[in-house]
């Protein structure tokens, strides 16, 4: 037995240099292990771009580590004795290694660090679990900061977050005298502007190897394993997110919440695979931002929106997350039970919008927020679907997709199926606004203008249904009293045709 001090373990959601785990340890001595592991590719169905990804990623991590004089473990997917879980992997590593520790940065997702947990008892050995410093507000200190109020509100937390980083601040006050401007960023975008792609990189060796595997061990995984073109390397990631300042940025506020046909990415950044695994570094990237505004390269409300998405959502619903885990992915405030349609993997359906949507999830790993959001997440709360099956789906389709980020994203704001606690009113719309804020509508089958009967678009019946038969449980909610109001002064008729066409819709599901 080589007996090394300490055995630090570092997950594939990890891949940061300052990690923790790795900055408390020493070459010298340590030993650092990597697994690609069968259960964690396969607790969900992950994308096989996903898997792909994050695969390619950790082995060129590894070689980074190695490189800069770390010994390091790597066991791939399809090695001898590979036992397909980090139990396994970790109880291999001690007996061949005779750590005196195992020390590991927290985990991401509650059902791994229930997992670690288990680990000292179970091996005899010390295990150290560090906080995860790359987030901003520890799970302690949102927990303090949630503690005793009656509203949890991410604009209160944000506020938190900007005093605290000193981002976009100007002495104790908001840059440009307002917090938010998210009031400006509500245009629908226009076919004919520039609209930038985010940087391809071709694959190297390293990842057309992970791609046969993929190919060979997860064929019946959702969506396409061609063309592969993420970074899998922080150099690669920095320049995707530098092209994305330099050429998306300026237009990000205005069209953040546009959708256009054949244009999946807009002025989106497309960099949260890169930050959730850890290649990019999230102050950084603000602070970078911030640079560009202070430059007067991009407006204040380009800089600010983005900000915002990450020091205030991002760490916002981990927060949640942590706070409510274990037990907030069954949560089902309007007692939806409707199984997820089977377009969601196929993207056979005559719906324009979510045809869209769910094409380039297929495609990509990749669907812009307000796609996720307003388009299969609005439809599958008006249908009625199973939230739990909802958050399995997005929990598969996103290359961008850990559950400490998708599961409040998806159970609270998506679903609204925590009854509130994460989003202020549930994020329900008719076809009108897809139609306001994308160029779908006109090229679809059915009619966004009519309410009722076979043509016309199905989320206006099922809009007016969800908000007649929740009249009770969000009829209180200032925001939702004036639709509650709109739908009693239809006529009894017109109120029965609605019932009819949202029926016979979900019928023919
Ligand atoms: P941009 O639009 O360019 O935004 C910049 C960055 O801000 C993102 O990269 C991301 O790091 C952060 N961000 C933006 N919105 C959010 C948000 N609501 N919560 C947390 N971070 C945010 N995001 C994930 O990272 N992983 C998920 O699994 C995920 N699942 C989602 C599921 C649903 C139902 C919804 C409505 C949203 C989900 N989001 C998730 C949030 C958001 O949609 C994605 O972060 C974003 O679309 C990623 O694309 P982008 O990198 O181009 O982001
Ligand atoms: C998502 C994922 C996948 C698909 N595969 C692996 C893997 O083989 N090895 C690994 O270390 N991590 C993987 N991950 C990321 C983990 O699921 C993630 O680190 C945990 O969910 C903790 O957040
Ligand atoms: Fe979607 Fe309705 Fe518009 Fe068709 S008409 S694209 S279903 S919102």
């Amino acid at each position: 037995m080589t007996g090394v001090r300490n055995l630090i373990l570092v997950l594939g959601d990890q891949l940061t240099r300052g990690l923790s785990s790795i900055a408390a340890g020493d070459p010298a001595r340590d030993r650092v292990l990597m697994a690609e592991v069968h259960d964690e590719a396969t607790y969900v169905r992950h994308h096989k771009k996903k898997i792909a990804f994050l695969f390619s990623a950790m082995r060129h991590f590894a070689a980074e580590l190695r490189e800069a004089g770390w010994q390091v473990d790597y066991v791939t997917l399809d090695a001898d004795g590979n036992t397909g879980s980090f139990t396994g992997e970790v109880e291999r590593a001690v007996a061949a290694r005779g750590p005196e520790r195992i020390v590991v940065t927290e985990a991401g997702e509650w059902r791994v660090a229930a997992m670690i947990k288990g680990w000292e008892e179970r091996f005899c050995v010390p295990v150290d679990i560090l906080p995860d410093d790359r987030f901003l507000s520890s799970i302690e200190a949102f927990a303090a900061w949630a503690d005793g109020r009656k509203q949890l509100r991410m604009e209160y937390f944000y506020r938190e977050m900007r005093k605290k980083t000193g981002l976009l601040m100007d002495g104790s006050e908001p840059a440009g005298g307002k917090w938010n401007f998210d009031h400006d960023n509500r245009k629908p975008a226009k076919t004919d502007l520039f609209m930038p792609r985010p940087n391809e990189i071709a694959p190297d060796e390293t990842t057309q190897g992970v791609l046969a595997l993929v190919a060979d061990r997860f064929d019946n995984h959702f969506g396409d394993l061609a063309p592969f073109t993420f970074a899998v390397t922080r150099g690669d990631a920095e320049d995707a997110f530098a092209a994305f300042v330099d050429k998306a940025l300026p237009r990000f506020g205005d069209y953040q919440d546009a959708m256009l046909a054949g244009e999946p990415f807009l002025y989106h950044s497309v960099i949260a695979l890169y930050i959730n695994a850890g290649l990019l570094d999230p102050l950084k990237v603000c602070a970078a931002v911030e640079d560009a505004w202070r430059a007067g390269d991009v407006p204040l409300n380009a800089a600010e929106g983005f900000i915002r998405q990450i020091i205030g959502w991002r760490e916002y619903v981990r927060g949640i997350y942590w706070l409510k885990m274990p037990g907030y992915e069954a949560s089902n405030f309007f007692g939806h039970k409707r199984p997820l349609p089977d377009f969601y993997w196929t993207a056979e359906t005559d719906m324009m919008c979510l045809r869209e949507a769910i094409t380039q999830t297929k495609e990509l790993a990749y669907a812009h927020h307000i796609q996720r959001l307003m388009v299969t997440g609005n439809f599958a709360m008006l249908a009625g679907v199973d939230p739990a099956e909802v958050h399995e789906w997005y929990l598969c389709v996103y290359a961008d997709a850990y559950e400490w980020v998708e599961m409040p994203n998806t159970i609270g704001m998506s679903q609204f199926a925590d009854g509130g606690l994460l989003a202020s009113k549930p994020y329900a719309a008719s076809g009108a606004y897809i139609n306001r804020m994308s160029d779908y509508c006109g090229n679809c089958r059915y009619d966004v203008k009519q309410r009722t009967g076979p043509e016309a678009c199905p989320f206006n019946a099922l809009y007016w249904g969800f908000v007649s038969r929740n009249r009770n449980r969000i009829g209180n909610n200032p925001r939702m009293k004036q639709m509650v109001r709109t739908y009693d002064r239809f006529d009894g008729d017109e109120q029965e045709r609605i019932t009819q066409s949202a029926a016979a819709f979900l019928d023919s599901l």
